[in-house]
């Protein structure tokens, strides 16, 4: 384990991404806000070099960061509700993700509690679409392709649709595909200009999948430690970063699209067939989330749909 070193009184941010990606940028400015502020200086630790981002979570637990970013869906194994997240075709627009976080925050700060971590800000990474090697008429055209995965969704689609899940880090997406070890994935129109993964991938489909979000949260060892002005200065200024990470994430999004298609890719919309075949998909996930979840899940999914605005 690295234990990077900080400098005196400063906190740790550990995260798995990228500084200079749109989620990292937003947290160096919460960081920046802090310490215009004064009281509370803190290190970005970007990349995971000061925990892989699976770990991350746990390493703010054991004190080895103050504060954390990670994906919410890769919680889930631990704390089940974060697993709302990335069920798949559930949230298909951005009010709806917003709406989503609402009902879900409440679930979230209660699982996360006992385990020591209170909750910061979560913000969305832009819609999931699909990306092929080979244009994709229907699910069935998956089969045997080797999908690359980023958590438990992702795996368990490759899976459903008879593909091969490869797991690669975000930030070695690019790499992967020129290895020739994936030919395929799930993520948003961001990940892939990050990735620069034109230079391997001609389609893109806009299936918006779902909208993971990431999630800031800090120790609560850490956040004893401050008083009472200090915990409102750290709770308001993530409350202004939650609210520019949206406006972002929806403005990257669309960016993000434009220059994938700037950059030769054909980006369109699933056909009829492979839009049919991913509702029922999403039916099939939603269930077995439940079954996984049990009566929690009911405390999440009623209020959600009873306000969501069902679009296809
Ligand atoms: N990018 C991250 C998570 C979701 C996304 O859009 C990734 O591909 O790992």
């Amino acid at each position: 384990q690295t234990n990077s070193p900080s400098t005196a009184g400063a906190w740790r941010l550990a995260t798995g991404y990228r500084a200079d990606s749109f989620h990292g940028r937003n947290l160096q400015q919460l960081v920046q806000d802090l310490a215009q502020q004064g009281g509370l200086t803190i290190e970005l630790h970007a990349q995971g070099k000061l925990a892989p981002l699976a770990e991350i979570p746990r390493a703010v637990r054991e004190g080895r960061a103050e504060m954390g970013e990670a994906i919410m869906s890769g919680m889930a194994a631990q704390w089940p509700v974060a697993g709302a997240d990335s069920l798949p075709f559930m949230v298909r627009h951005y009010d709806d993700a917003r709406w989503l976080w609402q009902v879900q925050r409440p679930l979230v700060e209660e699982a996360l509690k006992p385990d020591g971590l209170r909750v910061l800000m979560a913000v969305p990474w832009p819609p999931q679409g699909l990306y092929s090697r080979k244009p994709i008429a229907r699910a069935a055209d998956l089969q045997g392709m080797r999908m690359r995965t980023y958590n438990r969704t992702t795996e368990r689609l490759a899976q459903l649709v008879g593909a091969t899940p490869v797991d690669v880090p975000m930030v070695k997406v690019g790499e992967a595909f020129a290895a020739g070890q994936i030919d395929c994935m799930i993520t948003s129109a961001a990940t892939g200009v990050e990735n620069e993964v034109w230079r391997h991938v001609r389609h893109y489909y806009d299936i918006n999948a779902w909208f993971p979000k990431n999630l800031t949260f800090v120790a609560e060892a850490a956040w004893l430690r401050l008083d009472a002005a200090a915990q409102a200065r750290l709770g308001e200024a993530s409350a202004r970063a939650e609210e520019r990470g949206w406006a972002e994430s929806a403005r990257v999004a669309a960016a993000s699209m434009l220059a994938l298609r700037e950059a030769g890719m054909t980006v369109q919309g699933p056909g009829a067939t492979l839009l049919n075949d991913i509702k029922r998909l999403g039916e099939r996930f939603s269930l077995e989330w439940v079954r996984e979840v049990g009566a929690p899940a009911n405390r999440l999914l009623i209020p959600y749909y009873a306000r969501s605005a069902p679009r296809s």
